[in-house]
């Protein structure tokens, strides 16, 4: 007999930042199924509509009872008469959410209003059949299963952008321990490794500088990337993981882009105004000098022709003994599949960023994610910098096999939510007796498909 959804509802709570966000509450026989929908600061232009009550005055203009409106009186009485099995369909309730809304970016019933829905149905999907939330999407994406892959957690230590009142233009500065062995591992590595810093800052700076930004990451009184790199390398070393745990960044460049140049002082208004072939040599420098192992963002998100130049040049310098991380679109490829074909075509970047609130639905998050397995690249599970206390992305990760995501520091509800979430799944497939790996250094290749071996960067070379 299959699952049909006898009611869905949905309310108006908070994020993390204090904003209100959407939460659906749906139900079946099998129960009562939530999603709650995060928000992002450094948003990308092409991503979907996040649908917000400007014209209130309510929350400062940021309330989304516009939203939860199309949930309670659009989206619930087309979607119940539908009556779609939760367990087999969720393709054709994510198709048919997209047609209700019939625009683009999801522009009249808000991607905020149906990510909900959608994040519900396949709660109530895995409920359906029996299975966990990871397994359920692991079969929606037709990923391998045998061995079921941990991913890395890329710990953001370090807020700056728009994350932060401090005076550093890069957004974020991460810790991966991919030297680790299982996840349990990789989180005391990297929750060591956070209190450690929280040390060296409070050394350098004096304890005021300890406060953190949007994500649980310090926000010291620094400016320069390599600053921030180098309370970096002092905290691993401190807590004896040099050489297991790498770098990554994140400088979300389209926030201090403007005219064709990236000014670093965007924010201390004293760091300087670069050209791309600029800022492209700063990134060689940084790469050269330090363990990164992966690049988000490192150019605006429609500076195509920087992207390529980047990857080419990075290409031509790689002689299988060059570092070169792995270089992920966030902004340029918004988990779109036109913008991610796009990318490709333009040889732009080796990774997608996974957003599931860029695009509103998880079908087409698993297509993007597809797209891009299919060329080779590497898969990133991303929460925002406005999250809530859901923890779906850790089953999508785990599902969908990326081999790594981000979900900010080791510290704070929202954030460490899906750090527990993933611990919790390590345990349920050990003691279910099922294959089980631990990404480590093969984070960017673990969905099974190795690499094209012309991949343009070594991917076991750091
Ligand atoms: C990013 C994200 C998440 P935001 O740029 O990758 O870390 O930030 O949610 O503010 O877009
Ligand atoms: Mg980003």
């Amino acid at each position: 007999m299959p699952s049909y959804i006898t009611s869905i509802t949905a309310a108006q709570r908070l994020d993390s930042r204090g904003n209100p966000t959407v939460q659906v509450t749906l139900t079946t026989d099998k129960g009562t199924f939530r999603g709650l929908v995060p928000s992002g600061a450094s948003t990308g232009i092409h991503e979907a509509l996040e649908l917000r009550d400007t014209e209130s005055a309510a929350y400062g203009g940021k309330g989304v009872q516009q939203a939860v409106l199309s949930v309670k009186s659009t989206i619930a009485p087309a979607l119940i008469a539908k009556r779609f099995s939760v367990e087999t369909q969720q393709k054709e309730i994510d198709a048919f959410l997209c047609e209700l809304d019939g625009t683009k970016g999801k522009k009249r019933l808000g991607a905020n209003a149906i990510l909900g829905v959608s994040m519900a149905c396949a709660r109530a999907g895995a409920a359906a059949a029996g299975i966990p939330l990871y397994e359920f999407l692991r079969q929606e994406a037709g990923a391998p299963k045998a061995p079921y892959v941990l991913p890395v957690p890329f710990f953001n230590v370090l807020n700056g952008g728009v994350h932060s009142g401090n005076t550093m233009a890069f957004q974020e500065i991460m810790l991966a321990p991919v030297g680790a062995t299982s996840m349990a591992e990789a989180i005391q590595m990297g929750a060591e490794t956070y209190q450690h810093l929280k040390k060296v800052i409070t050394k350098k700076f004096g304890a005021s500088a300890t406060s953190i930004g949007d994500e649980g990451g310090f926000a010291p009184p620094i400016s320069q990337p390599h600053e921030a790199l180098d309370l970096l390398v002092e905290a691993v070393a401190a807590a004896g993981y040099t050489g297991r745990i790498k770098f990554a960044m994140d400088p979300a460049s389209s926030e201090f882009f403007h005219d064709g140049i990236y000014d670093l002082g965007i924010k201390d208004k004293v760091s300087p105004k670069l050209t791309p072939p600029e800022l492209s040599d700063l990134y060689r420098e940084l790469i050269a000098k330090y363990p990164i192992v992966l690049l988000e963002d490192p150019f605006a998100e429609d500076d195509w022709e920087t992207w390529s130049k980047f990857m080419a040049k990075g290409r031509e310098v790689d002689d299988g003994v060059e570092r070169m991380p792995e270089i992920v679109g966030d902004d340029l490829t918004v988990t779109n599949v036109e913008r991610v074909r796009e990318a490709k075509e333009k040889e732009a970047c080796n990774g997608l960023l996974l957003k599931i609130n860029q695009i509103g639905t998880i079908t087409e998050a698993i297509a993007a994610a597809n797209l891009a397995f299919s060329y080779g690249w590497g898969v990133f599970v991303s929460h925002r910098s406005g999250e809530t206390t859901d923890d779906f992305i850790a089953d999508l990760t785990v599902g969908l096999r990326t081999g790594h995501l981000k979900t900010g520091a080791p510290a704070r509800g929202e954030r460490v939510v899906k750090y527990n979430r993933l611990m919790d799944i390590e345990d349920e497939i050990r003691a279910s007796g099922e294959e089980m790996k631990f990404a480590g250094k093969e984070f960017r290749t673990t969905h099974g498909k190795m690499a094209d071996p012309k991949m343009p960067f070594n991917v076991y070379g750091y």
